[in-house]
């Protein structure tokens, strides 16, 4: 059985590029909803609505675990699709958070995502949760997404980009900054570069693929056997582009149906 991930386009990638890491043996089928991408600047009820039909569409692989791969949809809709699916259902945000706590030596720590994401309070309510005394710092970042989507990760456009988005957050005495939306891991070199070494980003790529480990473990549901998956990805909008970024990102050749 698969295990089902979704975003509203390329960046639930990166979560993909660290389950083959980590679980090389289980099959992904996944989907991109590049069509309809950003979801960030899009009201939540239209954000819940786009995830049910994707996920509606992906339970037809009979999925043994759903994985809402995208800070956006995990915010508004990781609780409606539990309650819809009888299949463990995991997001980005409560992984990426509890990394961060694990990190922070001084209790200050920045957030970037989408303009969805940081109005929802949903990293904020979650390092509170874990942490009460964390002091968060959240800025939006609506212009890294189309940056991400047309395959642009470094040129001075991307550089100058960065820079004037996290102006304000440059100057805040953070030591760990939540990338905070799955297409942000495609920049990290940039934002490393604009923030400082003093600055450690968090992907929450790596702690998610950690927690569906242990949610197969537990269930007894690892994939075994020797050979390798073939996974299979599907878009909604330009295939040329969105194979061109997986294989840049992934470095291997995928079947795409469109
Ligand atoms: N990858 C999505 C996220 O993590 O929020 C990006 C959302 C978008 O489409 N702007």
């Amino acid at each position: 059985q698969p295990i089902a991930v979704l975003d509203s386009g390329v960046g639930g990638l990166t979560v993909v590029k660290e389950m083959m890491r980590q679980l090389p043996r289980e099959k992904v089928i996944y989907f991109g909803d590049t069509a309809r991408t950003p979801y960030g600047p899009r009201p939540s009820r239209e954000v819940l609505h786009f995830t049910r039909e994707i996920v509606d569409y992906l339970l037809q692989f009979r999925p043994k675990m759903i994985v809402i791969a995208c800070n956006t949809a995990t915010a508004v809709a990781l609780e409606d699709i539990r309650s819809r699916v009888n299949v463990p259902v995991i997001g980005v945000i409560n992984p990426g958070a509890r990394a961060a706590i694990k990190r922070t030596k001084t209790g200050v720590i920045g957030v970037i995502g989408t303009q969805g994401t940081i109005n929802s309070g949903a990293y904020e309510h979650a390092l509170k949760e874990l942490s009460p005394h964390v002091h968060v710092i959240s800025e939006a970042c609506p212009a890294f997404v189309p940056l991400v989507e047309r395959g642009n990760f470094r040129s001075n456009e991307t550089y100058e980009t960065v820079l004037s988005s996290l102006g304000r957050l440059r100057k805040a005495p953070m030591d760990c900054l939540i990338l905070g939306c799955t297409h942000y891991p495609f920049l990290s070199d940039t934002i490393a570069e604009v923030m400082g070494d003093h600055v450690e980003l968090i992907s929450s790529a790596e702690e998610t693929a950690r927690d569906i480990s242990t949610i197969l473990h537990d269930q007894r549901k690892l994939a075994r056997g020797d050979q390798l998956p073939v996974h299979q990805f599907f878009c909604s909008g330009d295939p040329a582009i969105f194979k061109q970024i997986t294989l840049q990102w992934l470095g291997e050749q995928i079947e795409l149906t469109p």
